[in-house]
């Protein structure tokens, strides 16, 4: 019944570093007394990944709760794999439940928030749970320590309160003008779900494309971050240099749950190296390899064989390498680029553990986007991948044409328009509960970007029914300076919007999409509050549980748009229409098939659209002309920003 399995995800997770509670009498019970070596036979490997779990907690080797957790530290992720695998060896729900709760007590909470997130997320048990937000399990990641500290005063006089959260830094920052993005929950949500969605150790069946999503979402998580930079008449990102200053400082205003404030960096901080993790001088290496391998077209994997990087895999591949990913065939030489250098970042502050600093945001998926570093570094990876894509041929006439359409008519219904609005959450989960003092509603409110409805209008003319595909991007026009981009330069700024398939009639057809169905975002998240109240409310009234998007990979639907400006962003809206036959399968028309998969794919299949993410901007344009064809076509329109 989801109700009850809702319920018991809820309790799992409210106040995640207290005991659980005694009223909840069956988790409690599981807590107490649920061995897994008592029920081998609930589990698909017989319990074996339990037994490891439990022989490392009973000799004390396991990270203690109250700690800081870091997937990116080995120790502690085999840990947190550990109880994943517990977790989705469970047979059924009761297994899976009672082995979280009993397992919640005995390893560090990061470990478990975490790892209960990755099963659920990939379970099949646990298909139609919703995970509450993450900014209301953990919201020390994705508040201010400001804000913190006020929900403790609240709690402490028993004074309800709701407090205005606002974004790091002043006005001395150019950077500041930028920070509603990087600091938006929302965004933050999407990137950490994304990462536990697609984790890189990932060791379960086989994720399909999962290098080329990696480049996919993260190449336009920078084009969207530049695309807000415009928006504020700032230049584009430049990449980090290894061997240069990191140009932008941080303070990132947010404090661990225990363990410190996180680390700052000042303004031009020299790049070091980071003791116990790497030299500088080893990144340099590992990126000349990789670059050494796209120039020769191939990279070698671990037995010496050579391993193409070819027109259909060769992305996928340098994805998994440079991530680096558990399906990286080669890691041992390729190294682990990027997330070391997650990490090579995250200590800067404190790079010979002199001072004995917690790690910086950038170590945790929940955070980096905070550090401007976070988008000069994936900037930089998004520049080796794009030097892998400019060796291939630039598409051909035949490869962007589709002899069955012609657009004749392309416009918006409605107004491009962007909006800042309050949006409240709560930090009741934020408070250590103490015996004596009872919670009092406490919540915060941030400023985020939204944005007015709109719909697309697509006039097409086709020569015979059939199944199409439709990509919409918004293209930059023109740079900061206001120099008009060329097609080539404009193209990998370019930000997916939608892509949909729909069917054709012979003769003229409309086809009008709204904005709000777009397939890289997701809706607003449900709250934990709300989930809570509708799985108890269902489980005493022996209801059916109300169904949410249980999707929480996907941007969020308010930041379709990027911001523009009160004189209207001028960017290019593209549209192509190519043949249905780019879909993996043949029942994509209905287009409710796995929502975000734009960014995130879909869960357990394989990606719906066989052409290249990016399609048709992820190659060379040496000339426009490619473009000028009948099913494709482009206007420009303007973004709005009004401030009220
Ligand atoms: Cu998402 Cu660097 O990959 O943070």
């Amino acid at each position: 019944d989801l109700a009850v399995q809702q319920q018991a995800v809820n309790r799992l997770l409210l106040k995640v570093t207290e005991p659980i509670r005694s009223y909840f009498t069956d988790l409690r019970q599981a807590a107490d007394s649920w061995d897994p070596r008592e029920h081998k036979s609930s589990y698909t490997d017989e319990g074996a990944a339990a037994e490891t779990l439990l022989k490392e907690i009973e000799s004390h080797r396991v990270l203690e709760q109250k700690k800081i957790f870091s997937l990116f530290n080995t120790r502690q992720r085999e840990e947190a794999i550990m109880l994943v695998h517990v977790l989705l060896n469970s047979k059924d729900f009761e297994t899976f439940k009672n082995s979280a709760a009993y397992f919640r007590e005995r390893v560090n909470e990061g470990e478990f928030v975490y790892a209960l997130y990755v099963a659920v997320t990939h379970s099949e048990l646990t298909s139609d749970i919703v995970l509450p937000p993450l900014y209301e399990v953990t919201p020390h990641l994705f508040t201010n320590s400001e804000i913190i500290n006020k929900a403790y005063g609240a709690k402490m006089t028993q004074t309800p309160g709701k407090f205005k959260m606002s974004f790091t830094g002043s006005q001395q920052n150019p950077e500041q003008r930028v920070a509603y993005f990087g600091e938006d929950v929302g965004m933050n949500s999407h990137h950490v779900h994304w990462h536990m969605d697609f984790p890189f150790w990932w060791d379960g069946h086989k994720i399909d494309r999962k290098g080329e999503l990696f480049f996919w979402a993260h190449h336009q998580l920078t084009a969207r971050f530049d695309a807000e930079r415009l928006s504020n008449h700032m230049p584009m990102v430049d990449e980090l240099y290894w061997d240069r200053p990191i140009y932008e400082g941080f303070a990132p205003h947010t404090t661990y749950r225990y363990g410190g404030e996180f680390p700052s960096r000042p303004d031009n901080k020299i790049f070091e190296d980071v003791d116990g993790i790497a030299r500088i001088r080893d990144m340099k290496i590992l990126e000349s390899r990789i670059h050494d391998a796209i120039d020769h077209g191939y990279i070698e994997d671990a037995q010496g064989n050579h391993i193409a990087l070819d027109e259909e895999h060769g992305i996928d591949i340098l994805g998994n390498i440079i991530e680096s990913s558990t399906y990286s065939p080669n890691p041992q030489y390729y190294g682990s680029l990027h997330n070391v250098a997650h990490i090579m970042l995250g200590r800067q502050a404190d790079p010979h553990g002199k001072f004995n600093l917690p790690p910086g945001v950038m170590e945790h998926f929940e955070t980096a986007t905070r550090d401007p570093s976070f988008f000069r570094l994936h900037k930089y990876m998004n520049n080796i991948f794009k030097d892998y894509k400019n060796t291939l041929a630039p598409y051909t006439a035949e490869d962007l044409g589709y002899a069955n359409a012609q657009i004749t008519d392309l416009s918006i219904d409605g107004e491009l328009s962007t909006f800042f609005e309050d949006y409240e959450f709560n930090l009741i989960n934020a408070i250590d509960d103490t015996e004596s003092i009872d919670d009092v509603d406490i919540t915060t409110y941030v400023s985020r970007l939204n944005h007015k409805d709109f719909s697309y209008n697509i006039g097409v003319t086709a020569n015979a029914d059939e199944v199409a595909t439709v990509r919409i991007f918004l293209c930059p026009k023109l740079d900061s300076n206001g120099i008009e981009y060329t097609l080539d330069e404009a193209r990998w700024g370019c930000i997916q919007v939608d892509k949909f398939w729909t069917s054709l009639s012979a003769g003229k057809n409309t086809i009008t999409r709204k904005a709000s169905e777009s397939s890289v975002t997701i809706p607003d998240r449900t709250h934990f509050q709300t989930l809570i109240d509708e799985a108890d409310e269902a489980v005493k009234s022996g209801s059916a549980l109300e169904k949410h998007n249980a999707r929480a990979c996907g941007l969020p639907q308010r930041l379709l748009l990027p911001k523009g400006n009160e004189e209207g962003l001028e960017v290019e809206l593209f549209v192509s229409i190519t043949s249905g036959d780019d879909a993996v399968h043949s029942d994509l028309v209905s287009n409710d098939h796995g929502g975000s998969y734009g960014y995130c794919g879909i869960k357990g299949q394989e990606y719906p659209d066989k052409r290249a993410m990016g399609y048709p901007f992820d190659r060379r344009v040496p000339d426009d002309r490619t473009f000028r064809q009948p099913n494709i076509k482009w206007e420009t329109v303007k973004i709005f920003h009004h401030d009220h």
